[in-house]
């Protein structure tokens, strides 16, 4: 009786589990065609205090980032529909930091409200200026020297790539696009990408790339209760 009452328990468990574990969106971004070449940012390698910092790495453009079977990374794949679901400033901030002269990451996605905490490692000043366009984001402009607390910002309203820059050295810039909800997600290295316990549904779901269309590349999906699958190709200039 027990062992039956332990059994039913754990298939319970089990059941639970995997409804609760279920509904994860995943697919992977692939370059259609080819992209252009990476250019040299020869301010960089000529500046007397950020040329130093380079460690003699190249100081290259980040803006297309393919692996050996053309999977492409820094795409934001954002499940549309759900707007109005964004926890804001529960969310655990993400985090960009200042090194090098260059922004780390340089592409970022975040909810609406959700703090962005920008660091310098840097021993040089920098200043963050943010530049958005959609009604109700409003700029802003903070110098962060050496050794200074972490800058905090959050964006309320839903934009794609708001553009971040310093004023010092006008080659830093990186793009932050925020989702008025949780379920998006960035391709990493390999191409893939994971949404995390959509509601089951039908929905469009947009991949975009910086340098890509600025529509996105978008597809009807229906997320059921084991999830979905769905891949994207795009391309850019
Ligand atoms: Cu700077």
């Amino acid at each position: 009786m027990k062992l039956n009452q332990t059994l039913a328990s754990l298939i319970g468990f089990a059941v639970t589990l995997q409804f609760t574990t279920a509904a994860n969106l995943t697919g992977k971004v692939t370059l259609g065609g080819n992209a252009p070449a990476e250019k040299e940012i020869t301010p960089l390698k000529d500046d007397a205090t950020c040329g130093k910092l380079l460690g003699g790495a190249a100081p290259m453009t980040k803006f297309f980032v393919v692996g050996a079977n053309k999977e492409l990374a820094d795409v934001i794949v954002v499940v549309k529909g759900l707007e109005g679901k964004s926890t804001g400033a529960a969310a655990a901030p993400a985090v960009m930091d200042q090194k090098g002269c260059i922004y780390s990451p340089q592409i970022l996605a975040v909810q609406t409200g959700q703090k962005i905490s920008v660091k310098n490692s840097d021993p040089v000043m920098h200043n963050v200026h943010t530049v958005p366009v959609a009604s109700g984001n409003k700029e802003e402009n903070k110098g962060q020297g050496p050794g200074a607390p972490d800058l905090t910002f959050s964006i309320p309203t839903a934009e794609n790539f708001v553009k971040f820059k310093c004023d010092v050295h006008p080659w830093m810039f990186a793009w932050v696009t925020v989702v008025d909800h949780p379920y998006f997600a960035i391709t990493g290295k390999d191409g893939s990408f994971t949404i995390k316990d959509v509601p089951p549904g039908k929905y469009k779901v947009v991949a975009m790339h910086r340098k890509g269309a600025p529509t996105g590349v978008e597809k009807e999906i229906e997320v059921k209760a084991d999830g979905a699958t769905s891949d994207f190709v795009i391309e850019v200039k």
